[in-house]
């Protein structure tokens, strides 16, 4: 099986390279066949010169440029539209995310799940530098949507995750531009039937460029989000799932 790398970047300069060179050598040490797809929206620091100088060095490497910061939701979608592999896992460029995660990830696809969720709060899980008010709103959405859909995954809301390829496809089309997209793709996956399993993860607060995530402009997005996959999953729970596999 192949495993895809979807990373949406923004000013990662001082991230990008490391995030991408660590995964690669992560996945060829557990012999892992494996493409990296970088999207990048319009970044105005030296980010474009350092993928530029990755896809020189690696064939596995492909990189899409927009030429406005078209959102994260957007960069995710248009990078799961180039994936190869039988399995992908979208990846934050920063380096919040240990390459070593994905294997684990991988070995759970192997298993036999549809998709993998990682959780950076439950037992055996590590968290390093999580800003305060982020975490309160995380937890308290979390378990909102926990409570909601009735699953036992704890973190949805984060980005990191991995699929079977099927998966994304037969969960299309995505509708989420911004960061309510780290929401949909789980949600929709779970609402569909997709089998999924949930392990602990690390994760580490960014030590240099900025945040990208307005909390306050997307609680109102995150919401929509949830609520129309939940109304989708009261009202049209065979239809949905009957048109899903009629056309994947
Ligand atoms: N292509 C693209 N990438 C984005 C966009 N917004 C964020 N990203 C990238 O998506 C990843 C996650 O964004 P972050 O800004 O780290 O969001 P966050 O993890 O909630 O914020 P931190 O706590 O600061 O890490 C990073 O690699 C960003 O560079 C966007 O609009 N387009
Ligand atoms: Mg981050």
């Amino acid at each position: 099986m192949m495993l895809s790398i979807v990373i949406p970047v923004h000013n990662e300069e001082d991230s990008v390279k490391k995030t991408v060179t660590d995964i690669i050598a992560e996945l060829d040490k557990a012999h892992i066949k494996n493409e990296i797809i970088i999207i990048d929206d319009n970044s105005i620091d030296s980010t474009p010169k350092v993928i530029a100088d990755l896809t020189s060095g690696y064939p596995n490497i492909k990189s899409i440029r927009r030429n406005s910061l078209k959102g994260f939701g957007g960069a995710i979608r248009e990078g799961l539209m180039h994936v190869n592999g039988d399995v992908v896992a979208t990846v934050m460029g920063d380096l919040s995310d240990d390459p070593r995660d994905i294997v684990r990830y991988f070995r759970k696809i192997e298993e036999g799940y549809d998709c993998v969720f990682g959780s950076r709060f439950i037992k055996g899980s590590v968290v390093k530098d999580y800003p305060g008010l982020k975490l309160l709103i995380n937890r308290v959405a979390n378990n909102f949507v926990r409570i909601l859909f009735w699953v036992k995954p704890n973190d949805l809301t984060n980005g990191f995750k991995m699929y079977k390829t099927e998966v994304i496809n037969a969960i299309q089309p995505l509708q989420a531009l911004y960061f309510n997209i780290t929401i949909e793709i789980p949600l929709k996956a779970i609402v569909r039937g997709f089998s999924y399993t949930q392990i602990p993860i690390s994760w580490y607060g960014r030590k240099s460029g900025v945040s990208k995530l307005g909390i306050r402009q997307m609680g109102r997005k995150y919401l929509f989000t949830v609520l129309y996959i939940w109304l989708e999953k009261m009202l049209l729970k065979d239809e949905v799932n009957k048109f899903a596999k009629e056309q994947w």
